[in-house]
């Protein structure tokens, strides 16, 4: 069976000219110098053409692509954290469109090639926390969602945004079996969603996304526990109600809507104090947040987070 890497096009060829002359620039600058030695073969994707470097990047030396890409979780492939590596790279991630559809003046089905068309690529170095306790720093390359859901001119009564994201049972032997409620859907309100940090992000360290890190494209909302993060989206729908999300389907009193990042709520089996950030030996305190409180804080204001967590 063919990868998609033999069947797509390089992104590259669908990125404007001045973009690629500036992340020429980037990459002489020496950001991305040591990437040769840093991706292993079995995970090179398509080089990427970015803008400089996002204002919304945080300051932190990013997590080594071996790790970003050898640890994590998705479910449909496997239960654990790495047997989804190479279960996932049977997924032909091209072909791909995303229906943007809902409460919407135009609704749309994109290719993701017109995706990538509505705003430059930025990279942008996220911090990445995961329910589960565990962090990473991850330097992924996306646009605003914003961008996108502007095209569908969202209605008034769109109060929220679900994310429906790739169901095979064919190649996800976990889509066999009730483990979750599949697809997996996410969901954001609709301010979260319009939030300028909120990502669609196509790519890792200059690189199309490997598919076990949701390739063609996933949500990044850093701010919120990593689950939020839909991989490999094909439905995009703008809603009334609150969605019901896959995971409080599964425990709802484990994980909430909101699932923001906060030290001071426990999950009930486990602390959320402090994170293992991985590569690092001690444990570090979690931030409210994820750090990101400035920018996002306000959204919440009013509101209990213990209730809304
Ligand atoms: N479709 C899908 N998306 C998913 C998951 C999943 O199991 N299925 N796991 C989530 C969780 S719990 C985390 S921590 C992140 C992990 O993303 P990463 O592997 O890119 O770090 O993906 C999120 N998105
Ligand atoms: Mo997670």
């Amino acid at each position: 069976m063919p990868t998609w890497k033999s069947i797509a096009p390089p992104l590259s060829e669908i990125t404007p000219k001045e973009i690629f002359e500036q992340r020429r620039r980037f990459l002489r600058l020496g950001a991305a110098a040591s990437l040769g030695t840093l991706l292993p073969s079995a995970f090179a994707g398509e080089r990427l053409e970015t803008a400089a470097k996002s204002p919304y990047s945080v300051l932190e030396t990013p997590t080594p692509f071996k790790d970003i890409a050898g640890y994590g979780n998705y479910l449909e492939f496997a239960s654990n954290k790495s047997d989804h590596v190479e279960r996932a790279q049977a997924m032909r991630t091209r072909p791909w469109s995303v229906s943007v559809e809902g409460l919407a003046a135009r609704p749309k089905v994109f290719a993701i090639e017109d995706i990538l068309k509505l705003a430059p690529l930025e990279d942008r170095i996220y911090r990445h926390r995961c329910v589960e306790g565990w962090s990473m720093v991850v330097p992924w390359l996306g646009i605003p969602l914003a961008a996108l859901l502007k095209q569908v001119e969202p209605l008034g009564s769109a109060k929220y945004v679900e994310f429906i994201s790739h169901a095979d049972p064919a190649i996800m032997p976990n889509v066999r079996r009730q483990l979750l409620d599949w697809p997996y859907l996410e969901g954001l309100r609709m301010d979260e969603a319009l939030h300028p940090l909120t990502l669609l992000a196509v790519g890792l360290y200059g690189e199309t996304l490997p598919n076990q890190n949701g390739a063609p494209l996933r949500l990044v909302v850093p701010w919120k526990y990593g689950f939020k993060g839909g991989k490999a989206i094909v439905r995009i729908r703008l809603v009334e109600q609150q969605p019901e999300t896959s995971w409080m389907k599964a425990a709802p009193d484990e994980y909430g809507f909101y699932a923001n990042v906060n030290p001071a709520v426990s999950h009930p089996r486990w602390s959320q104090r402090r994170e293992r950030r991985i590569g690092d030996f001690f444990k570090r305190d979690t931030l409210m947040f994820n750090g990101y409180a400035d920018q996002v804080a306000q959204l919440y204001s009013g509101m209990d987070l213990r209730t809304h967590f």
